[in-house]
């Protein structure tokens, strides 16, 4: 990566990632991702979450979710391999990514604690985030981490980690995100109009691709999935998050530019909008 301070995000942050899929490859070759979350009620997040994954280019994605009552299947994409939570610490994944709806409760926090124990590139958001921020254990543990770590919380959930108020994260974006980055030893992007993306070594970065279009439910979940399917093709955490930050946001302009929003614009939607733009990047 080029050194950074302030940059915006732009394709030169991640063009060294990009390769052309090579006419052998196979599944293998592009990376299983882990996505532990959906929890009673929330199932929802989860399968964005994972069909976000599978749409950037996973080779294959295996859904954890912890509500007993979720369903066996996606109907609408019944590519992904939905199991119980405990089934993907057994599974071999190239990454995880813990969060999306993934709810609080006892189950919800072992399953924090056994994603932070994994070796493999991890990817912390939503409820995983708010599980954290109440428990010094689970922080210490992350902390420790040999793997990259990935934050990726709204100003809410910022604020739950830091110990603040939401409108002290907003008023300085950038210090916020920083000290998120130094104090959990991980790589953090601070979502919302601007997303600050921060490395735990002080460098820093601002997106401007994105719209109030997609102010509406599930986008955070579609990105989870999109920057766990990097990390899982092996790329480095920053560029990862840079390159799923960036083409998050292009994609939601692509999806105004035709008329799909702002007004009524869906996370599904945004996942097929994201696949053309990683496809022409
Ligand atoms: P306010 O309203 O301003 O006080 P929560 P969540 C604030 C799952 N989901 N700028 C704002 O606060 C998630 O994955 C499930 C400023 C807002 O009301 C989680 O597991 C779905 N403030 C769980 O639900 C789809 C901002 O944060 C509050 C801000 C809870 O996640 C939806 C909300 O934060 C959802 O993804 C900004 N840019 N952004 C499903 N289909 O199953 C946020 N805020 O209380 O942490 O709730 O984000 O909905
Ligand atoms: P979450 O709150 O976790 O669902 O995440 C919302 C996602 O949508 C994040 O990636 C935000 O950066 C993005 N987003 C929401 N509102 C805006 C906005 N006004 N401008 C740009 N991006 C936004
Ligand atoms: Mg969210």
């Amino acid at each position: 990566l080029p050194p950074a301070d302030g940059e915006i995000v732009g394709r030169a942050h991640f063009a060294a990632c990009l390769q052309a899929r090579r006419r052998n490859s196979h599944k293998g070759v592009f990376g299983s991702v882990g996505i532990l979350g959906g929890g009673p009620s929330m199932s929802g997040a989860a399968l964005l979450a994972g069909r976000a994954a599978l749409k950037f280019g996973a080779g294959r994605v295996y859904l954890g979710l912890l509500d007993p009552a979720a369903p066996s299947v996606d109907p609408i994409q019944p590519e992904l391999m939905i199991r119980p939570p405990a089934a993907l610490f057994e599974a071999e994944l190239q990454a995880l990514a813990c969060g999306p709806g993934l709810g609080t409760d006892g189950a919800a926090a072992g399953c924090v604690e056994r994603a932070l124990a994994s070796p493999l590139p991890l990817l912390l958001d939503a409820d995983a985030l708010n599980l954290l921020a109440v428990d010094a254990r689970l922080q210490a543990n992350l902390r420790q981490r040999a793997a990259p770590s990935l934050l990726t919380p709204h100003p809410a959930e910022a604020a739950r980690l830091l110990g603040c108020s939401t409108s002290a994260v907003q008023d300085d974006r950038i210090a916020a995100a920083c000290e998120l980055a130094r104090r959990c030893a991980a790589v953090v992007a601070l979502k919302g109009c601007g997303t600050v993306v921060a490395s735990a070594d002080g460098r820093w970065w601002i997106n401007t691709t994105g719209n109030p279009g997609m102010a509406s439910a599930g986008m955070g979940d579609v990105l989870s999935g999109q920057a766990a399917t990097l990390l899982a093709q092996q790329w480095p955490a920053e560029s990862a998050l840079l390159a799923a930050v960036h083409l998050h946001g292009a994609a939601g302009d692509r999806l105004v530019d035709a008329g799909i929003g702002p007004a009524g614009m869906t996370a599904s939607e945004l996942i097929d909008a994201a696949r053309t733009c990683l496809n022409r990047c």
